[in-house]
């Protein structure tokens, strides 16, 4: 590893972008590829194809960063890092095709004992068993002719502390000294813990395993939330109560569902692959039924509210604030918002939307006008913008609001004669 070690980033989205220019500003000659013309346009002109924090505050480096939708270029470096997504289809099951893809270019610029590290968030065995046999049918061994490492993607996107240069990773490898470069080149730009897996496979599974993890606690509050609400009470509350436990208690909080590229998609690689080698995850189902359930939940819980003031939802105008999965970013990928939509379109609502990060998504142009248009309305994204105006839903005579994510001051907006419920939370 010294300064003249070249890399070559592999998919320049919320993970891979970050990483080449923190390999950059480490020293590394660092190149980018990515099949999107329009991302690699932006890049050469000096802009983030998204809004992240850790990007905006190197935007000067964004214009050093060579970038290519030519992968001919990875034949030049001694360390490729693959993050292309992978998605799950419409039946919940893990697509591998972006990854295979990504996979096949490098395999036809291969270089010289060039280190392979695959970022992309994937279940056990799909390096051993899926991207090992495609170097063996091209005649490649690992270890003589390349080195296959994997280090599991931790972006949390919009986090203003955690990032790239920080968060600590683990990496495992099929060979030994796959593992040993691969352990150096992370121990060089990251100011955190890098911890050796004893397998590839091991390393595979702590991410799948790590949103799991958050997946099924936050199942687990979405039950509460849907039980506490018949037995009347507030779940919020008693969360926050038995968050004053300073041990072995990690609050979680319902809410109008779970989206994002990772909590709701990571656990299926797990179940799927379970499956495939003889174990049903009967739990892990569980709680992927119970958070995919919340979008329907929430617009049950407005029309319950709808219907103590005589307001069918047929007709019934009714606002969404916000789009994104997560407060105060634009990133729209499994969105609770779009099923909530598609309910409520079932139920011949007339739908206005509006999210300040996703204009162009939204039927209308701002808060204001959204309000002017509706009866009632479901918080679905706790971005900056909706929090303290509960004025103005006063203002604009709304008459009941679903909290999707319990950001609202509920007892101011019942003071005004707002019906007012959140999730778990009224
Ligand atoms: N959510 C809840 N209740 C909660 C927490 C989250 O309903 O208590 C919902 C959010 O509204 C969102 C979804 O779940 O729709 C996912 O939320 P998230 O905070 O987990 O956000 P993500 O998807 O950006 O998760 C990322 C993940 N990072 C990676 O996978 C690399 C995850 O591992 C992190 O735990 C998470 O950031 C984080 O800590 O914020």
């Amino acid at each position: 590893m010294t300064k003249e070690t070249r890399v070559g980033i592999v998919g320049l989205g919320y993970v891979g972008l970050p990483l080449a220019l923190r390999s950059l500003e480490k020293g590394f000659k660092t190149i980018g590829v990515d099949s999107d013309k329009t991302k690699i346009n932006k890049i050469k002109q000096g802009q983030s194809p998204f809004l992240e924090e850790f990007i905006e505050r190197r935007k000067k480096l964004l214009k050093k960063l060579p970038v290519f939708t030519d992968a001919k270029n990875l034949k030049k470096v001694d360390i490729i890092i693959i993050c292309v997504p992978t998605p799950i289809d419409k039946s919940h099951y893990p697509n591998l095709k972006p990854l295979k893809n990504a996979v096949k270019s490098v395999i036809n610029n291969l270089g010289k004992n060039q280190l392979i590290i695959i970022e992309s968030t994937i279940n056990p065995g799909v390096c051993e068993e899926v991207i090992k046999p495609m170097f063996i049918k091209e005649g490649l061994q690992e270890e003589k002719d390349y080195y296959l490492a994997h280090c599991p993607e931790r972006i949390d996107p919009g986090n203003k502390k955690w990032n790239v240069s920080n968060i600590n990773r683990v990496v495992g490898a099929i060979s030994k000294e796959g593992l040993k470069r691969a352990l150096e080149y992370y121990k060089t730009i990251i100011d955190g813990k890098i911890r050796p897996m004893k397998s590839i496979k091991a390393a595979e599974s702590v991410k799948v395993v790590e949103n799991s993890f958050r997946d099924v606690n936050i199942a687990f509050v979405n039950e509460l939330a849907q039980s506490f609400d018949q037995m009347g009470i507030d779940v919020k509350d008693v969360i926050d109560g038995a968050a004053t436990k300073p041990f072995a208690f990690m609050a979680h909080y319902p809410s109008r569902g779970v989206g994002g590229h990772c909590i709701p998609v990571d656990p299926y690689y797990l179940i799927e692959e379970a499956k495939r080698k003889g174990f049903d995850h009967l739990f892990l189902r569980a709680a992927r039924k119970i958070n995919n359930y919340m979008p329907f939940y929430t617009v049950k819980t407005l029309q319950d509210i709808l219907n103590e003031i005589e307001l069918p939802l047929k007709n019934t105008a009714i606002g969404i604030l916000g789009l994104s999965y997560k407060a105060n970013i634009d990133d729209l990928r499994e969105s609770p918002a779009f099923k909530i939509v598609d309910e409520l379109k079932k139920k011949q609502a007339k739908i206005s939307t509006f999210d300040p990060y996703a204009k162009k998504e939204s039927n209308v142009n701002s808060l204001e006008e959204l309000l002017k248009n509706s009866e009632a309305l479901i918080l679905v994204t706790n971005h900056q913008e909706f929090l303290n105006k509960e004025d103005l839903f006063k203002k604009f005579n709304i008459k009941a609001i679903v909290d999707g994510v319990n950001c609202l001051d509920g007892e101011k907006i019942k003071s005004f004669g707002i019906k007012y419920h959140g999730i778990g939370k009224f």
